[in-house]
């Protein structure tokens, strides 16, 4: 296995989380505590001129093989491993908290898992309010809040093998 040394590869990903208050019709089948619906993901952040999907939701699989969501211990099952794109969760609940965000790369990688850490976040901020959340009715007319952050996953020296991977998309 031959590195190619001095070089760099770089690769734009965006991740974070959407979060809207559930309708009076999804609150029917949610749990009662429940009051929003939220989707945390790891997404491209370049698009792929080779991929049909537009936005690059879908072209992190070529060398990612795992996104691993670490949820709050309020969930069933809070470990949530992803094997394919999209790479994101959705779920319903009521509160904010820390989601842990493992990546594994594909073997060629040869590369350690990287871990993200992101804040669920459910509420706008509003400005002018005092401390807390505002009121659900306000919040729905507030639209969906979105919490996303961009980052890039570098790899050094890679391995030519998956230089190669790399490159042919
Ligand atoms: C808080 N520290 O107190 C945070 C924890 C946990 C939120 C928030 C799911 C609940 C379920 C859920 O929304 N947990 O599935 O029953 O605000």
């Amino acid at each position: 296995r031959v590195r190619v040394r001095g070089l760099s590869v770089h690769r734009p990903i965006i991740y974070g989380n959407s979060a809207s208050v559930l309708t009076p019709k999804e609150r029917e089948s949610a749990p009662d505590s429940h009051t929003h619906r939220w989707t945390v993901a790891v997404r491209s952040a370049a698009s792929n001129p080779n991929s049909d999907v537009v936005g690059g939701a879908d072209d992190l699989g070529y060398f990612i093989k795992r996104v691993t969501f670490k949820l709050h211990d309020t969930y069933q099952n809070s470990v949530r491993n992803i094997d394919k794109p999209p790479f994101e969760v959705s779920e319903t609940g009521w509160g904010e908290f820390e989601i842990a965000i493992r990546i594994s790369f594909v073997p060629e990688a040869g590369e350690k898992q990287m871990t993200l850490y992101h804040h669920l976040k459910l509420h706008p901020w509003v400005e002018g309010e005092g401390s807390g959340p505002p009121p659900l009715d306000q919040a729905v007319k507030l639209g969906p809040v979105h919490s996303w952050q961009y980052d890039e996953v570098v790899f050094i020296d890679p391995f030519q093998s998956f230089l190669n991977v790399l490159t042919s998309y």
